[in-house]
């Protein structure tokens, strides 16, 4: 459903020069934009490959090269793109709070590459892979440059470091994403569906301790019910022009 950009309300801004920590959940609909395929959407990934074939260990021990080289297609797209204005965006919201935290569902590095410090990955990362057996980490880049599984030293299959179906997230990132929604005083919650838990949970754990809810999203989703305000229309037009807005009420750091 495309909208115009709903005017950033002056009740927002007033809490944005008021509050000192700031939380965003991204998911994959922040990257779009630097034309990495989302997974629900129209043209997403999970309408082309079922996710139960691919993003899940049984299907990587059944087919360990299949679910390898739709890795490193994914990881391909992702070398030749960057991060996009939403990420930049995200990144500088820095200079103007004391504490912001990225909490994204993303595995494409790009938040970081954009100049993000605080990033928890609550579902891993591509440019890292580990060995099933003795859990050895690969993640020189140029690894990533084989096309099939590769094997470890130790004779143990070499997976991409990403949480997959049934999988439990990584147990520190998913602790410091609770508590930085514990002490956000606005969730942006960005670019994401909200279908996948526990990562859908942040948002209700932020309102549990009196955060403002603001969704940025191209269209209405499972999480906009709950938000205090609705902000429609692309993450890299949005967040730009709510970051304009803050340097309006804040001085830089
Ligand atoms: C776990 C792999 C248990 C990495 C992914 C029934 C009910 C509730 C939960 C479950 C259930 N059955 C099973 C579960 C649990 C399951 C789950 O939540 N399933 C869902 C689908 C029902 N969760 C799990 O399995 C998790 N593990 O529960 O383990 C456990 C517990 C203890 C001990 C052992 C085990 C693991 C979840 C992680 C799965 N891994 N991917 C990879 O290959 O990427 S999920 C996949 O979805 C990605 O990681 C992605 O990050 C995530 C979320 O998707 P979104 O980011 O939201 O992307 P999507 O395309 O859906 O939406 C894009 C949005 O952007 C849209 O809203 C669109 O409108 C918007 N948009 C598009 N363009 C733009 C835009 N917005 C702004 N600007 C734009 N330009
Ligand atoms: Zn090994």
């Amino acid at each position: 459903m495309e909208s115009k950009p709903e005017l950033i309300k002056p009740e927002l801004i007033e809490l944005l020069r008021n509050t000192e920590s700031v939380l965003f959940l991204t998911g994959a609909g922040v990257s779009a934009e630097s034309g990495i395929p989302t997974f629900r959407d129209a043209d997403g990934i999970w309408n082309k490959m079922k996710p139960e074939e691919l993003a899940n260990f049984d299907a990587f021990m059944k087919n360990p090269d299949l679910v390898w080289e739709w890795y490193q297609y994914r990881r391909q797209i992702i070398r030749e793109s960057g991060p996009n204005k939403a990420h930049y965006a995200i990144a500088e919201f820095q200079k103007y709070f004391p504490d912001v935290s990225v909490v994204t569902q993303n595995i494409d590095n790009l938040h970081r590459r954009a100049g993000s410090e605080t990033v928890f990955e609550l579902h891993g990362n591509i440019e890292r892979s580990y060995c099933i057996k003795c859990h050895a980490y690969y993640n020189s880049p140029n690894f990533t440059f084989y096309d099939k599984a590769p094997k470890c030293l130790c004779g143990g299959l070499i997976r991409p470091d990403v949480v997959w179906f049934g999988e439990s997230l990584p147990e520190s990132e998913f602790n410091q994403a609770e508590k930085a929604a514990q002490r956000c005083g606005v969730i942006f919650i960005a670019g994401t569906a909200s279908v996948v838990y526990p990562a859908a949970q942040i948002p209700f754990i932020a309102r549990r301790f009196g955060a403002c809810l603001v969704e940025i999203n191209i269209g209405e989703t499972e999480i906009s019910y709950l938000a205090d305000y609705c902000l429609y229309g692309r993450a890299g037009d949005i967040i730009p022009a709510v970051l304009e807005e803050v340097k309006r009420v804040r001085t830089a750091l």
